[in-house]
């Protein structure tokens, strides 16, 4: 028994409000919404609440280009000094034209003038809306993981980071899919800053982490593997997440996915977990990020996984049961009734392996 990781949090995480995605041209309620800061820390707030401190900037500028985050950080008041609310009535940073090989062919171009176009270099998907607190929120969640990357450099043998918004579809240079800013890789990146020589991400998302995979694509130093579901059958990302995708360079076999069937509950979840477990074992990691997505919970409206609170608490088990260093970061999970539970199944089987 290791006692109980403590719980790192920020109230700016509440800031950020997406109000609706635009999926299929069709404005949707969004499901990535503040209260569900709330339903986890009503879940977990019995345990030491640590609220997160500056520390994700140096990080930030590592994992991300200098280009995103001076976009992220004044899109939204630049959206408003241009008016699109009056003109469009959309208050929202929301892409239209996105500059894929499709339109470029490959060309050089230079940035788009206008904000609308300039927002398409940045978005790849319409669901991802910017608004007034966005920014704060994004950073507050990316200081959540780097502060209990410090505690767990400090000798916690856990911390959970309460990020929100989630992180792990941003890329090094995009967002997209409800993503901004990647927490679970400052996470990661803090931990070798800190010293550790291999450091592991698992990431148990239920949509693959593709911007946590790109980040880490060609490095050998920290390895990425997930579990989600394939992509082939037609889930977001569409075009990551397959198995065939294992890292180039220094990184070459240091990306594992494995990919699952629509509907996959605890057993087949759980032998996925496993796999993963002990490729970061045998490999002798001394860090560990988990990407904890509690979306492929049975009830989320967001994904076709089958897992129950117990298949969550078995992830626990396996990967606290591991013995190395933990930061347990928080991705999706939108079943507002449930999530608060499934992430405390998740470290309390963390904490008692
Ligand atoms: C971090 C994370 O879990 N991001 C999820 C990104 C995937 N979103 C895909 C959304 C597809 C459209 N959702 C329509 C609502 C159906 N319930
Ligand atoms: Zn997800």
């Amino acid at each position: 028994m290791n006692g109980r990781m403590p719980v790192v949090w920020s109230p700016a995480t509440r800031r950020h409000d997406p109000r609706h995605e635009v999926w299929l041209g069709v404005a949707t309620p969004a499901v990535e919404v503040a209260e569900r800061v709330d339903a986890i820390l009503d879940a977990v707030g019995d345990r030491v609440l640590v609220p997160a401190g500056p520390l994700a900037g140096d990080l930030l500028a590592t994992v991300h280009e200098p280009a995103l985050l001076d976009f992220l950080a004044t899109a939204h008041e630049r959206w408003v000094e241009a008016d699109y609310d009056d003109e469009v009535g959309q208050d929202r940073v929301t892409p239209y034209f996105f500059l894929t090989p499709a339109l470029t062919g490959g060309m050089p171009v230079r940035d788009p003038a206008a904000l609308h176009g300039l927002t398409g270099r940045f978005c790849y998907d319409t669901m991802t809306l910017v608004g007034p607190g966005t920014w704060e929120a994004a950073v507050a969640a990316a200081d959540c993981a780097a502060t209990a990357a410090s505690l767990v450099l400090d000798g916690a043998p856990a911390a959970y980071a309460l990020s929100r918004p989630p992180g792990h579809h941003a890329t090094a240079a995009g967002y997209g899919g409800s993503c901004y800013l990647n927490s679970a890789a400052v996470a990661a990146q803090a931990l070798r800053d800190g010293g550790r020589e291999r450091v592991a991400v698992l990431d148990l998302d239920a949509h693959h982490g593709n911007g946590t995979q790109a980040i880490f694509w060609e490095r050998g130093d920290v390895r990425y593997g997930s579990l989600h579901v394939d992509p082939a059958a037609g889930w977001f990302p569409h075009v990551l997440g397959h198995a065939g995708e294992t890292g180039v360079g220094d990184g070459v076999g240091a990306t594992r996915n494995l990919p699952l069937p629509p509907g996959t509950g605890d057993d087949a979840w759980l032998v996925a977990v496993d796999d993963l477990a002990r490729w970061v074992a045998e490999w002798g990691a001394d860090g560990l990020v988990v990407s904890l997505g509690v979306d492929a919970a049975a009830d989320d409206p967001e994904s076709p996984l089958a897992v129950t609170a117990a298949g969550y608490a078995g992830a626990g088990r396996r990967l606290g049961g591991l013995g190395i260093p933990s930061v347990v970061v928080q991705e999706g999970g939108y079943h507002l009734p449930t999530l608060g539970t499934l992430v405390a199944a998740y470290l309390d089987a963390h904490d008692g392996a």
